[in-house]
């Protein structure tokens, strides 16, 4: 499991530069990404479910963040009095017996508690983008990753989270790392989390390697709940560094200089597929919310590609050429139900023109907030580490 830690350690380290943006208005940098994948467009529609249960396996994430606090999850289980009067979510005492005592907002893999602070920022990054594509959703901190532990110990932590999300109902868990060692248990896990209908968006990679060659995992798996997404620029060019396939990639969303939270109350920049991930999964939020009757994870994945932008720039990269488009997402879902169906193809659908066509970028009230709120508070030109 050597190599999994360094691709581990690869994956995450390329989502950690920091890039300097002078010269460029912040609000630009805030809302390319939400303006190629039409979210403002979205929000009209929703703004995010907060019975949609989000997880995100990373490394931590800063809780208290202004800007996350809010959607943080709490476990119902693990609140009000006992029957002592104690306060359940620090009385030491797994009082809704899944196994963690006191799991209030998740759990930290890493030390075994319910620690979730983010040392390292990646977590707390994936976290924001997730939210801020999703405003209303929540989200669970499962942290995994430890810089100082083996490959073996944080595949094993990654499995534990896994199942950790699985028990506690979680509707999609966020992967934005891997490597390209296979692990039979950990696939099993993602097997598990199937069998719940919870769907598992993955990161492809930020290898530089064509994933159908070498396959990078858990997005390689092949498992019809996960989600294999890479990164594009704001030139709808598919980054350097991101992996692609057209076997095995499903489609791609923002991923350069993308600004979300960081630990401290911070905002930052961050490139890789890891937070191209993150949209996606806001994305797939967004549609259980708008449409409470989609439970089924392969079925939400091919609306995510069929739905999506064509880029003539994806060709040879990804299965459908695609990029993430929410708006179409939901209307297209909207329009007609029965587009999607395994025989069928949405060209021949009747709201075809939708997947030629750029939709208008129409920016609401709520949108204005929320990028005025990321924008006020951004320190943008830190290096992190
Ligand atoms: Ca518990
Ligand atoms: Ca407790």
């Amino acid at each position: 499991m050597i190599a999994l830690i360094k691709h581990v350690v690869s994956l995450i380290l390329v989502s950690s530069v920091s890039v300097a943006i002078a010269g460029t208005k912040t609000e630009e940098i805030l809302s390319w990404p939400l303006q190629m994948t039409n979210a403002p467009s979205a929000w009209q529609l929703t703004q995010g479910d907060p019975n949609i249960l989000v997880a995100i396996i990373d490394t931590g994430a800063d809780i208290g963040h202004p800007f996350l606090n809010e959607n943080i999850w709490v476990n119902p289980g693990e609140i009000g009095e006992d029957s002592a009067g104690r306060n359940k979510s620090k009385n030491g005492i797994d009082d809704d017996n899944n196994g963690f005592i006191d799991d209030v907002h998740g759990w930290n893999f890493v030390s075994n508690n319910n620690d979730l602070s983010d040392e390292h920022g990646h977590g707390t990054h994936v976290a924001g983008i997730v939210k801020n594509t999703a405003p209303n959703v929540r989200l669970m901190i499962l942290k995994y990753f430890n810089p100082k532990a083996s490959g073996a110990t944080n595949l094993a932590n990654t499995i534990k989270a896994i199942q950790y999300a699985t028990k506690m109902n979680a509707r999609i868990i966020n992967y934005s790392g891997g490597g390209q060692e296979k692990s039979k248990e950990e696939e099993r896990a993602i097997l598990e989390a199937h069998h719940q209908k919870i769907l598992f968006i993955a990161a492809a990679g930020n290898e530089k390697t064509n994933s159908d060659e070498k396959g990078f995992y858990p997005a390689n798996y092949g498992l019809s709940n996960i989600a294999s997404v890479t990164a594009i620029d704001e030139q709808r060019a598919i980054l350097p560094s991101s992996n692609f396939g057209i076997k095995t990639v499903d489609l791609a969303a923002p991923g350069k200089n993308i600004s979300s939270s960081l630990p401290g109350g911070r905002f930052g920049l961050m490139t890789g597929t890891s937070q191209a991930t993150a949209f996606v999964t806001g994305a797939a939020a967004l549609l259980m919310s708008h449409n409470t009757n989609l439970n089924d994870p392969e079925k939400i994945i091919s609306i995510l590609v069929k739905t999506g932008f064509k880029n003539e720039k994806l060709s040879e990269k990804t299965k459908s050429e695609t990029q993430l488009d929410i708006y179409r997402t939901l209307v297209m879902k909207d329009q007609d139900q029965d587009a999607f169906g395994q025989s069928e193809s949405p060209s021949e659908s009747s709201s075809s023109e939708l997947l030629t066509e750029e939709l208008p970028f129409k920016i609401g009230s709520n949108a204005k907030k929320l990028l005025s709120k990321s924008a006020n508070q951004s320190v943008l030109l830190e290096e992190l580490y």
